[in-house]
């Protein structure tokens, strides 16, 4: 794995906040020009967990997706080296088919503050804003709901709808709020979508040189507009227990929101036990 294709902090800091990482165009116009047919021929399923080494065949279209530089990169920076995949799928939104999906987070409440799946997803053809492509929620990938709870919620301020170049591949963080939108359009329109499970601790799998660049910081503490007030804050604070794992470091803390609210002293300095028979000592004078 070649550094220039991982990420670097600022990038992976952005994830954290966003919960998404955009490659536009980065898959080359022939394997694009291959894939709708691949894509509609189907891709054969393999069992919940299979490493990612064993899911697709040999020169297949799928493999030589996951294989091209900067896609093996951002995989390695998120889950590591030999991820099991969890499931792959090819989602096909029919031309002027009518609805769309609810927005949905595609897990059971996930409450793991330090770790994460990651989700691949490839649109071979260029998507129009009436071909109805994936819209996600910026920032919702950390909040505790149920998968489709949050089908009732419409039109989030701050909400995207995917608009992008042919070829272009999106991270999401499995967390994050998305559904695929009504195809308005005469053209029927792909997507692949592939699930990572990290079988690494993922600790610092991404190109660290800037990890403390200041930039990191600021993008953790990206606010979104559908936030709270208050609630909003908890995004940051979960966040951060986030960044901490990733870097292996339980004090950072650019905000001390963290520090604050984990904050229970060991240090006794009590200088009489309330059991009135035992004889009066002094522990430690402050
Ligand atoms: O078709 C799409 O754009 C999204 C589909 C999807 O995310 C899903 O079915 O979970």
């Amino acid at each position: 794995m070649h550094r220039k294709h991982l990420l670097t902090s600022v990038q992976m800091a952005r994830f954290v906040a966003y919960g998404s990482h955009r490659i536009d165009g980065v898959v080359p116009a022939d394997m694009n020009a291959e894939a709708t047919d691949v894509l509609r021929a189907g891709i054969p399923a393999v069992p919940y967990g299979t490493p990612l080494s064993e899911t697709f065949a040999d020169g297949s279209f799928a493999q030589r997706l996951v294989q091209l530089p900067e896609i093996a990169g951002a995989i390695h920076s998120f889950v590591g080296p030999d991820p099991a995949v969890d499931h792959h799928a090819v989602h096909i939104r029919k031309a002027r088919e009518g609805d769309a999906q609810n927005l949905h987070g595609d897990a059971i409440i996930d409450v793991r503050p330090d770790a994460f799946d990651v989700q691949l997803m490839y649109y071979p053809q260029e998507v129009t804003l009436e071909m109805g492509g994936t819209l996600s929620v910026p920032g919702s990938h950390l909040r505790r709901t149920n998968e489709s709870d949050t089908g009732r919620y419409q039109n989030l301020l701050g909400q995207t709808r995917l608009v992008c170049p042919a070829g272009t591949v999106v991270f999401l963080h499995h967390g994050i709020w998305h559904g695929g939108r009504r195809n308005d359009s005469d053209v029927d329109r792909y997507m692949f979508k592939i699930r990572f499970n990290p079988t690494v601790r993922q600790l610092r799998l991404w190109n660290t040189d800037d990890l403390y660049d200041p930039a990191v910081a600021a993008e953790l503490g990206t606010r979104f507009p559908w936030y709270e007030n208050a609630t909003g804050r908890l995004e940051i604070y979960n966040r951060v227990l986030l960044w901490r794992a990733l870097i292996g470091d339980d004090s950072y803390d650019p905000d001390y929101w963290v520090t604050r609210v984990t904050n229970r002293p060991a240090r006794v300095v009590a200088g009489r036990s309330l059991n009135p028979h035992a004889p009066a000592r002094v522990e430690e004078m402050a």
